[in-house]
């Protein structure tokens, strides 16, 4: 039986990554005088590596073999990356990244309807609650039972464990849950975890290996806009009763 609906954040209830992180990266590398610039392209590279800290890493490694790293680099990372959560939660606050279409819709039916929603994400859990706040509701972090979010397990995505932690703080098994990803990396981790996933694609990750998904999914649709199906001929608008048919 359906009981929880467990969302990813980047990507998937907004489009965050393009025009809400990497700003944001950009602001905190002009802050500390670095000739760091994340355009939208080398951001798609970048997506390769989840979590920020992880990417600012992986970014000096593949991209930057001119950088002289500074003795103390892995503190400047955490210091990039306070700043870099500072400029992002600004932005919100300032006028936000409205969520994905249907999206809204979708939590009202599904609160409505008594099911569980929670939060498994590789992102900071201050920009969880800020898009949350800003963006769905005031009280919109108080809609989900449980956010997992950031560094509470060290494995970030592709790795199950953050569904995993969040299955187990609300007692359910992975049967009771179904879960919504966007990308490659989360649906590893979700279907990793033993989860049915709807995916739904944005730019970065359209043409992404989605094998294994319950569904693939330009966006949940709304009425008058229905969404895409790109793994079969078919369009509509998600909404519990569609969930239960692909679920059987
Ligand atoms: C999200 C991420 C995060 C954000 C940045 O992945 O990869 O790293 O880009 O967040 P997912 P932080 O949607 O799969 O959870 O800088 O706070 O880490
Ligand atoms: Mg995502």
């Amino acid at each position: 039986m359906l009981k929880a609906l467990l969302f990813d954040v980047d990507g998937t209830l907004a489009d965050t990554e393009r025009d809400g992180h990497r700003p944001a990266f950009n602001a905190a590398f002009r802050e500390y005088g670095l000739d760091w610039d994340w355009d939208v392209a080398l951001y798609g590279k970048l997506l390769a590596v989840t979590g920020g800290k992880e990417r600012m890493r992986y970014y000096v490694e593949m991209f930057r073999p001119d950088y002289v790293k500074p003795a103390d680099f892995d503190d400047l990372v955490v210091e990039l990356h306070r700043a870099k959560t500072r400029h992002y939660t600004r932005m919100l606050a300032e006028g936000g990244i409205p969520l994905r279409p249907g999206v809204r819709r979708l939590l009202l039916e599904a609160r409505a309807a008594g099911l569980i929603l929670g939060v498994a994400t590789t992102t900071t859990p201050e920009n969880v609650t800020a898009l949350l706040r800003h963006s769905l509701a005031p009280d919109g972090p108080d809609w989900f039972a449980v956010i997992a979010a950031g560094d509470i397990v060290p494995a970030k995505k592709p790795a199950p464990d953050i569904y995993i932690w969040a299955m187990e703080k609300l007692g359910l098994d992975a049967a009771d849950c179904l879960a919504f990803e966007d990308s490659r990396n989360g649906i590893r981790s979700s279907l990793g975890a033993g989860l049915r996933t709807v995916v739904t694609v944005n730019d970065y990750t359209r043409d992404d290996d989605f094998s294994g998904a319950l569904a693939v999914l330009s966006d949940l649709g709304e009425p008058g806009a229905p969404y895409r199906r790109l793994d079969q001929d078919e369009s509509g608008v998600v909404d519990l009763a569609r969930l239960r048919t692909w679920l059987k």
